[in-house]
């Protein structure tokens, strides 16, 4: 981590190999960002984790985990209008949740410039959605440029801080998985640190900040001009590339991503193949159209691939009518097309598909050896989520409805727990809950939040279950990390990305949004958060129970480095165990493995020692290994 900071401070020009998350964190300072903020969602948290290997006293800029993507937004949003250039980076549907502030920038006049780095996720790798966010571009006039590779990614960043210092404007920047995390070997330029100039500069007298009523229609003309002029500049920008194969008859048009997946599957074309040209698109909205025009003329039949949506196919489509092309222009042939990652594999079926015969037919493949069967995902051993569960499950009625929330306790909804049957976005729990408790006379509604969650979108749904006394159980998962997204800190934690902070405890986050129906426990007091449960689902209006316990894969990560650390695990008395299974059916700790013949044994290799489990046995089989 150290050399990875060291790597980042280095002056002068070097190459090396590292991941587009860690060389967008180089190029945000070689473009002199003075300000940068997210909150985390994969493919971006690793941008944070390159910052954090560097001492926070060397770090070049502010960078701080917000509450939210709309806080994160707005942050960097007023830093850029005190001149100076900022970024923000989250997760695809962090824009759901920016977005009403979000939609405004392009009808602001940024001084300082501002890039919003979007981390989109074809293919839904760790999201609930495979959202298209250049949707967003297109509906708030916001110019979005998009690379093919960690090298480009680094490139295309610094251009595009310049651009938006030089137009006062917010641009996006829209990266995707494979993007953010393919590995190669970057040329990175020299770093030329400014020096620091802190003197206030934002002058609400130089622009119109006040978007209302009449006013907004000089700011939205101003964002639209800014487009027009931005439009001029693209051929100047060198985001674009054309690969010339010298086809006269096919060609294809791309963007992202699936540039790459296109090259390799050509490559792959025998020799002497006549490859299909290419005209890669790295401004995406708006596009160079000149250059798009040309390229229709000078190809019979042009392919447009892209990833997701048809936002390229159906502009380019409309351009080539108005100018009354002929050029044959092919665009998604099926569902299949709209959805998914654009592999490489997915790139040759989609050729295949637009031009049958151009890759030769594949030799039958010999018969692949019997895979491993997927591993499902699963809480860790020693999860208190999992314990809480367990402990949950037997206070239930079967008719009781349960409400999920995002987190690793989604997890929770797999059996053998099958818990929290419905799931929105982050903090949707409570409200969705409270509806559920509507035009419901008999049936029971708890749901789950996790602690982060409570504070990015969690607490409008639980004001509003107080003031409109909505009859729901939440209970609150709180296992003191954002643990789902590699253990950032959240205000209940005591910490911010600086160092020690102000802890925001929950419960007196709760007692100041007026509930007044709060409980405590361990979640490994099993007994007593059954009780709990039974009790308060049966109280009136709404009610909270913070169930508790430590991330155990942060706390068992930590507490190894520290001097002493010996792992002590369970064993079953073999003796004692009359296989009744409830270990490995309904606790189900991954640790716990069933023989055919029935007899269960503890895996030492995933065992932590936590000893959660033991309360769980009827027989009192597991034991501490001696
Ligand atoms: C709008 C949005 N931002 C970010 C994410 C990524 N994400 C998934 S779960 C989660 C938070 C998990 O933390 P917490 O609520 O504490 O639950 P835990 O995983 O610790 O159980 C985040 C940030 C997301 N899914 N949606």
């Amino acid at each position: 981590m150290k050399e990875m900071g060291s790597m980042l401070l280095r002056r002068e020009a070097f190459s090396e190999l590292a991941i587009g998350n860690t060389a967008i964190a180089r190029a945000m300072i070689e473009a002199g960002v003075r300000v940068a903020s997210s909150y985390p969602g994969s493919p971006t948290p690793e941008i944070a984790e390159a910052l954090r290997s560097i001492k926070p006293a060397d770090r070049p800029f502010y960078f701080e985990f917000s509450t939210n993507e709309k806080v994160a937004t707005e942050l960097a949003f007023g830093a850029a209008i005190n001149g100076r250039l900022s970024v923000v980076f989250f997760k695809s549907v962090g824009l759901n949740v920016a977005a009403d502030s979000f939609v405004q920038l392009p009808l602001m006049d940024i001084s300082g410039g501002l890039v919003i780095i979007l981390g989109d996720d074809p293919g839904a790798n760790s999201s609930q959605n495979e959202q298209d966010n250049r949707h967003y571009a297109k509906l708030s006039y916001c110019p979005l440029f998009e690379p093919a590779s960690a090298q480009e990614a680094y490139d295309m960043f610094k251009k595009a801080a310049a651009l938006a210092r030089e137009l006062r404007s917010a641009v996006i920047l829209r990266l995707t998985t494979h993007v953010c995390h393919a590995k190669e070997r970057i040329r990175f330029d020299a770093w030329h640190p400014k020096p620091v100039d802190d003197r206030p500069l934002f002058d609400p007298d130089s622009s119109n900040y006040i978007p209302i009523a009449s006013a907004v229609f000089p700011m939205k003309r101003r964002a639209l001009e800014r487009l027009e002029r931005l439009r001029l500049r693209l051929p100047l920008l060198g985001f674009d590339r054309v690969v010339d194969h010298g086809n006269a008859k096919r060609g294809i048009i791309t963007a992202g991503l699936p540039f790459a997946s296109l090259m390799d599957a050509l490559d792959s074309l025998p020799e002497g193949t006549a490859k299909p040209d290419l005209l890669k698109l790295g401004a995406v909205y708006p596009f160079d159209e000149k250059l798009v025009l040309s390229f229709l003329r000078a190809h019979e039949e042009v392919k447009i691939v892209e990833e997701l949506d048809t936002l390229l196919e159906t502009d380019i489509k409309a351009l080539a009518y108005d100018a009354g092309l002929r050029c044959s222009i092919r665009g998604k042939a099926d569902i299949d097309e709209l959805m998914g990652e654009c592999t490489p594999a997915k790139a040759k079926r989609v050729l295949e598909a637009a031009w049958p015969g151009l890759f030769p037919a594949a030799a039958p493949r010999p018969p692949v050896a019997d895979l491993p069967p997927p591993r499902p995902a699963q809480m860790c051993p020693g999860c208190g989520h999992r314990s809480a569960f367990y402990a949950i499950k037997k206070a239930l009625r079967p008719q009781d409805i349960t409400v999920a929330d995002i987190g690793c306790h989604t997890l929770g909804h797999l059996p053998p727990y099958e818990m929290g049957r419905v799931l929105l976005s982050m903090g949707h729990s409570t409200a969705t809950a409270s509806g559920l408790s509507l035009c419901n006379d008999s049936r029971r509604v708890l749901c789950f939040l996790g602690d982060s969650t409570f504070f990015h979108a969690g607490l409008p749904g639980i004001v509003n279950a107080v003031y409109n006394a909505h009859r729901v159980l939440l209970i609150v998962m709180e296992n003191g990390t954002t643990a789902m997204t590699g253990h950032q800190d959240h205000p209940g934690t005591g910490k911010n990305f600086s160092g020690d902070a102000l802890k925001l405890p929950i419960r007196a986050a709760l007692e100041g949004l007026g509930v007044q129906n709060i409980r405590e426990v361990d979640t490994y007091k099993q007994k007593e958060l059954t009780a709990m449960v039974v009790e308060a689902l049966d109280e009136p209006g709404f009610k909270v129970i913070i169930a508790r316990h430590p991330c155990m894969l942060k706390f068992t990560r930590e507490a190894r480095r520290k001097p002493g650390w010996g792992a002590r695990r369970v064993q079953i008395d073999q003796g004692s165990c009359d296989r009744n299974h409830e270990c490995v059916e309904r606790f189900a700790c991954p640790t716990f493995q069933r023989d055919e013949d029935g007899r269960v044994t503890v895996s030492q290799d995933l065992c932590i020692g936590d000893g959660s489990c033991r309360q769980t046995c009827p027989a009192s089989a597991i034991v501490p290994d001696a």
